[in-house]
């Protein structure tokens, strides 16, 4: 296909996806942990990182931050800065898994000085996002346990409750809290939110400004995942994405890269439900280079969006549904595959072009020779998710 059809490109113009600040840090397995030279030192390099993958395919222009990893003196501070490097501070996640204190669980503790501590941490993002101009609170909990009848499931579930109320009352006007699931890891035998349906009744218990946040690493093999966009966009509870992809586990690959398909699938039903570019679903990716350069993966993984995307537009959304209503089956699945087959690459390239962007965003980068800027420049960078 040559050129897009102009209603398509209008909204893909429009797309937007948030990057993760921990995708430009060093990271990798329990086995071993590759440095990157070049690798930031602290949040403010993270953001000229994020900035460089706006800078190169304009789909990029806010950064999430995880917090302590990306505490620093002055909000205001950061902020500035990052509109400096043309772009923007976006989500606040809070980090409780990486504190003694919280072996046993944080907000579904049995010791209620313990949740309080895990509660103040929330008070704190949410201070930050007032600083930082965010709106989104995302909490994502390592908390479970690992052997049956290590803990009260039940008891667990009704202090978790109790804790994200106390949260959901501190959050501004503005705000929102987004609670993540995840079906196992690092506990092993339950987790107190395991899946979406955990996260909706307790989100659907706080109020209206607590929404789920998916992200497609953290269902079982096999789940459908398209299937759970579909349910809580007709709900109106779905907040937010943490894309990335994985072959087995939560592998926090590239986006796109283990399944395209799956993508195009999730995509799809994200413009059926109204998702797309729809102020509340956010668009995030949640992602560790662990042998790759991170610039480049993190460019990779937005092209690999946006394509999916530009395919995804390009359903015959009629033809389709008068397959289906006709009960047409393989004609119905012909108009949805056809759509997935279709290389947009081209017209993408052309198109970008038309709006001062490279064609080829990764090697316009790769050309631009920031990446040995920054290896002669920086030295002793934090990794990613367990530096400072
Ligand atoms: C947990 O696996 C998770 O997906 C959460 O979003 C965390 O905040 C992030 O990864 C940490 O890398
Ligand atoms: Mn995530
Ligand atoms: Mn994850």
């Amino acid at each position: 296909m040559s050129t897009l059809p102009s209603n398509l490109l209008d909204q893909l113009e429009l797309q937007s996806i948030e990057l993760p600040s921990w995708a430009f840090g060093n990271s990798g397995t329990r086995f071993k942990v590759f440095a990157t030279p070049g690798t930031p030192r602290d949040p403010y390099e993270k953001i000229a990182d994020a900035a460089q993958v706006h800078a190169y395919t304009a789909l990029a222009p806010t950064v999430a931050l995880h917090i302590p990893w990306d505490k620093v003196d002055s909000y205001d501070d950061l902020r500035k800065h990052a509109e400096d490097q043309g772009v923007a501070l976006g989500t606040i996640n809070s980090n409780t898994f990486q504190d003694d204190d919280y072996k046993f669980g944080a907000l579904t503790h049995e010791d209620a000085a313990v949740r309080q501590k895990a509660i103040d941490h929330h008070f704190e993002c949410i201070d930050i996002m007032h600083a930082t101009g965010s709106r989104d609170l995302k909490i994502w909990l390592a908390e479970g346990s690992n052997y049956p009848g290590q803990a009260d499931l039940r008891g667990r579930q009704d202090r978790l409750h109790e804790s994200l109320a106390t949260i959901y009352e501190r959050l501004g006007d503005e705000d929102r809290l987004v609670l993540e699931y995840k079906f196992f890891e690092p506990a092993f035998y339950h987790t107190d939110v395991p899946d979406w349906g955990t996260s909706y009744a307790q989100v659907a218990a706080l109020g209206d400004k607590a929404m789920v946040c998916l992200d497609t690493g953290h269902h079982a093999p096999g789940t459908n995942i398209e299937f759970i966009v579909m349910q809580l966009l007709r709900l109106g509870k779905l907040g937010s994405f943490d894309f990335n992809s994985r072959f087995y586990a939560d592998d926090d690959l590239i986006v796109g890269a283990a399944d395209p398909f799956q993508l195009f699938r999730i995509i799809f039903e994200v413009i059926r439900g109204g998702g797309f570019n729809h102020p509340d679903v956010a668009f995030m990716l949640d992602q560790c280079h662990n042998v790759e350069d991170k610039i480049p993966g993190q460019i990779r993984s937005v092209l690999n969006v946006q394509e999916m995307t530009a395919r995804a537009l390009l359903v015959d959304t009629d033809a389709l549904r008068a397959a289906q209503v006709a009960g047409d089956v393989l004609e119905a699945n012909r108009i949805f595959m056809d759509a997935f087959y279709t290389d947009v690459r081209p017209a993408l390239a052309e198109w970008r072009e038309s709006r001062g962007l490279p064609a080829d965003p990764m090697a316009a980068f790769a050309a631009s020779g920031y990446l040995a800027r920054i290896a002669a420049d920086r030295v002793g960078g934090v990794q990613a998710g367990w530096g400072a």
